[in-house]
């Protein structure tokens, strides 16, 4: 039988009030009784979308989806390892990595299970997602679910960009929006 899952996308701005929400319930309250209500924030475009994912018979894994409010070009696209966003996206940890390797492309044996690589905007600012992928799992011991997908700022070099931080996470720079992948209805 295949096994479905899916991440609703939340952008890090929603996860980051949540936790200033978090903080302020717990602040004392001002002199007049108010709660310190979070400061005005710059008006941005917030990424979200939905992911789904599909096992087959065989093991090989297809995702699908949207993900929108990205600039044009590429996107680091990632499963992180934790199913956790209590402190944003960056709670999710590093790269899915049970196999110890060094951060690749999709197609490297040398790579992340969660190296998903880059989603493309090429039109406005969203992208359709059509990813087949062998390493990633919806079951066992490269089981996904309960993780984090993560979009990226800025392309993953795939770890060729000869970059600090290539060899880990590919340079693909600030967590824009992260979703825990759950089971789901087939
Ligand atoms: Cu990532
Ligand atoms: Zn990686």
């Amino acid at each position: 039988m295949p096994i479905h899952a899916r991440a609703v996308l939340i952008p890090e701005e929603y996860l980051q009030q949540t936790e200033q929400f978090h903080a302020a319930s717990q602040a004392p309250k001002s002199a007049d009784g108010t709660k310190e209500a979070g400061k005005d924030k710059q008006q941005t475009t917030q990424v979200h979308g939905t992911i789904n994912f599909v096992q087959d018979e065989s093991g090989t894994v297809t995702v699908t989806g949207e993900v929108k409010g990205l600039k044009p070009g590429l996107h680091g696209f990632h499963i992180h390892e934790f199913g956790d966003t209590t402190t944003g996206c960056t709670s999710a940890g590093a790269h899915f990595n049970p196999d110890k390797k060094e951060h690749g492309g999709p197609e490297d044996s040398n790579r992340h299970v969660g190296d998903l690589g880059n989603v493309e905007v090429k039109n406005g600012d969203s992208v359709t997602v059509n990813i087949t992928d062998k390493f990633i799992k919806l079951n066992g011991e490269k089981s996904i679910v309960g993780r984090c997908i993560v979009v990226h700022e800025d392309p993953d070099d795939l770890g060729k960009g000869g970059h600090d931080d290539s060899k880990t996470t590919g340079h693909a720079g600030k967590r824009l929006a992260c979703g825990i992948i759950g089971v789901v209805k087939g």
